[in-house]
């Protein structure tokens, strides 16, 4: 996938919303019941006895956990429809991890934190405001449907936003930065909104862009 992706999605058709579906799913959207895998570069191989996952940027002091430590840690499920920017919608995914706000409670924040750039591999980032990152369904998410996270979801832990476009729900993530001004991500570089919200149609950092109905199907699924 080049880094023309926004530019090339902008232009074809854009499906209309079946009325039944209005208010949950969002407009330009399509359902699916498929999981669509989208990801840039390799699928990590990890060996989980090196494997972390550190918090830095604005930290009183920089923390390391290895996986064990986040399997201590309080274990929620939550079940959410998920909305890809490429028009995909998934209705009622059940993920199950620690909640973010549950994780943070083993991270010394300095309060002039108000953004964080998520790190996955390989190299890849996304940026989210703090803020949205507490609310009472974001995931450090390490199974879905009652099943460990297949390598090609994000094995052993990706980030779940579901409020957000799904490019913000960063798989394989290693590292979150924290920071007092937003600064963009691998894809909010390349055009993509900096902040998301699938209801709102915040594609694009542009005006008046389009997304093209099938840009998903060509990918794989699991
Ligand atoms: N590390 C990493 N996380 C990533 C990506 C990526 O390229 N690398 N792609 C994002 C995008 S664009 C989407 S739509 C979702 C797709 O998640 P899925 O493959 O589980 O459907 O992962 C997001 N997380
Ligand atoms: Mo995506």
């Amino acid at each position: 996938m080049g880094l023309n992706k926004a530019d090339r999605i902008k232009k074809m058709r854009v499906p209309e919303v079946d009325k039944s579906l209005e208010g949950r799913l969002p407009p330009g959207q399509v359902l699916t019941e498929r999981f669509p895998i989208l990801h840039e570069g390799e699928v990590p191989v990890y060996d989980m006895e090196k494997w972390t996952l550190s918090a830095e940027g604005l930290v009183g002091k920089e923390v390391e956990f290895c996986f064990e430590d986040i399997m201590k840690m309080p274990q929620t499920k939550v079940v959410r429809d998920i909305h890809c920017v490429t028009r995909w919608s998934r209705f009622d995914n059940t993920f199950e991890g620690v909640l973010f706000k549950d994780f943070l409670k083993a991270i010394d924040v300095d309060p002039a934190a108000r953004f964080v750039m998520v790190h996955g591999d390989y190299d890849y980032t996304t940026n989210v405001p703090l803020e949205d990152l507490l609310r009472d369904d974001v995931l450090l998410a390490h199974s879905f449907e009652g099943k460990p996270l297949t390598d090609k979801h994000g094995y052993p832990l990706r980030l779940v936003v579901p409020h957000l476009y799904f490019w913000k729900s960063a798989k394989w993530i290693r590292k979150f930065e924290f920071l007092a001004e937003d600064q963009p991500g691998f894809w909010e570089q390349n055009d993509f909104h900096m902040y998301g919200d699938p209801f709102k149609e915040e594609r694009f950092s542009g005006e008046g862009f389009e997304m093209p109905e099938d840009e998903w199907k060509k990918k794989d699924f699991d």
